[in-house]
């Protein structure tokens, strides 16, 4: 079992792994930037280093700098977090050739199902539904038109490399499609070093749905079911929720089935997030894994009672699930609300700045996951994010009564954030019914 483990991240999720840490007696190390010498991770790790200035480039992104604090601490295992360097197979393996365990699945697991090209190869190996499109990388602009024409338009250009919405375009019909090619291509090029791309019919409206999983060394793979995460402004998720409204109960047995072959057909290990777009007709497609841990964990722990980060270290230090499949129901309904220091009327600009005043909410159902304080000041420097808002109970309805008095409770003074938006959010027919898509924020609330 590990004695010290390094977080190589900050804010919420940093405080999240830290918790996990001192409930499993496990020493925690902190890295922090000269800019959050003062934030909650650096106070509450057992031991912190700073591995440098304010930029994240100069900072959390400096692998030499965080396996040196590695080697300082004297630590068994490196935890990543999201963002940052979770999903980069270099820094997975710089760790693991260092010495340390590296919490999270595999450099060449992580490396396969990065690329999107080759995990949705390897959904097809292990029969998940894909999106039509292309066999492979689109090689030539003659391939680019006869597939477009065969799976019909409008058709989208997704960069291998690309993930989460970046290195996207529609292409609507023929004449639009070999420009729309070329612009993704270089787009691609330029923003990932990698200018594969591939082509997918287009789903109109999809809704988000992603299982949650989590695989360790002895051939054990479960899933804790699915979440909704389709309350998003470009491509920036705002409200998850775990069950998905109005999904049926056979396609949600399925969806998660997919996930749970995807992740076993790619001797995965760790925790790993499968993500589907499903349409109107609650047909659903693979679209890509995410191989991290991720913002909205919490609400599949609510709902499935698993703690999602005590198991990645547990699984990371070699040890089965402590649970099974059969084990798991999903109960009662969870949902959690961003709260980022963003200015919704300003479109969503970020906020920084001084906290001068702070209030919790709290209460029965209520989870506030957050590292910040009165007094202390947002970074402009990093994620806008400052807490996450959960909020457990029986129902749905119940789960958006209490999220809207948790909301209204919250007090933070001195900053604008995402709160009356939620409220908003949470108080629409549309959500209320379920029936909102991806593309329901910028259809329905922007003006
Ligand atoms: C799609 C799609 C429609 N058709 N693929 C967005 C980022 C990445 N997760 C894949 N995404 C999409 N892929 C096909 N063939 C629509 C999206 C999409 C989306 C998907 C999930 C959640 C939010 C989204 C917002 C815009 C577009």
């Amino acid at each position: 079992m590990f004695q010290k483990i390094l977080i190589a991240n900050r804010g919420e999720i940093a405080l999240r792994v830290i918790r996990a840490c001192r409930e499993l007696g496990i020493k925690s190390v902190a890295v922090y930037s000269e800019a959050d010498a003062d934030s909650m991770h650096v106070a509450l790790a057992d031991e912190a280093y700073c591995v440098g200035s304010a930029r994240s480039a100069d900072s959390y992104l400096k692998i030499d700098q965080i396996i040196a604090a590695a080697e300082v601490a004297d630590v068994d295992a490196i935890h990543p977090g999201y963002g940052f360097l979770a999903e980069n197979a270099h820094f997975n393996e710089v760790c693991r050739a260092s010495g340390f365990e590296f919490i999270g699945p595999s450099p060449s697991a992580m490396e396969k199902l990065g690329d999107k090209n080759t995990a949705r190869s390897m959904a097809i190996a292990s029969e998940v539904p894909v999106v039509p499109g292309s066999d492979g990388l689109i090689e030539s602009d003659e391939i680019a038109t006869s597939v477009a024409k065969e799976i019909g338009y409008p058709v989208l250009i997704k960069a291998t490399a690309g993930g989460g919405g970046k290195g996207m375009r529609v292409a609507p019909d023929e004449e639009t499609l070999l420009t729309a090619l070329s612009q993704a291509r270089t787009e691609a090029e330029a923003a990932f070093g990698n200018g594969g791309v591939y082509l997918e019919k287009y789903v109109g409206n999809p809704r988000h749905i992603e299982v949650q999983v989590i695989a360790d060394h002895h051939g054990n793979v479960c899933h804790l079911f699915e979440r909704d995460c389709s309350v998003q402004r470009r491509h920036q998720k705002l409200i998850e929720e775990a069950p998905s409204p109005n999904l049926p109960e056979d396609q949600r047995v399925a969806i998660c089935d997919a996930a749970v072959r995807m992740i076993r057909g790619a001797a995965y290990t760790n925790s790993g997030t499968v993500k589907f777009i499903v349409d109107e007709n609650n047909d659903f497609y693979f679209i890509e894994v995410n191989a991290r841990i991720q913002v909205e964990h919490p609400v599949s722990e609510m709902v499935s009672g698993v703690d999602l980060i005590k198991s990645q270290i547990l699984v990371a230090a070699g040890e089965p699930l402590s649970f099974k499949q059969e084990d798991l129901v999903c109960t009662g309904h969870a949902i959690e609300c961003r709260i980022n220091a963003e200015d919704p009327s300003k479109g969503f600009r970020p906020n920084p700045g001084m906290i001068k005043k702070f209030f919790a909410p709290g209460g029965i159902g209520v989870r506030f996951d957050s590292h910040v304080y009165g007094g202390y000041s947002v970074p402009p420097y990093y994620d806008s994010m400052i807490a996450k808002l959960i909020v457990y109970r029986p129902t749905r309805e119940e789960a958006i009564s209490t999220m809207r008095r948790a909301l209204k409770e919250m007090q933070v003074e001195g900053i604008e954030t995402t709160a009356a938006f939620h409220d908003m959010v949470l108080q629409h027919k549309d959500f209320i019914e379920g029936q909102h898509d991806t593309k329901w924020v910028e259809r329905e609330l922007m003006d």
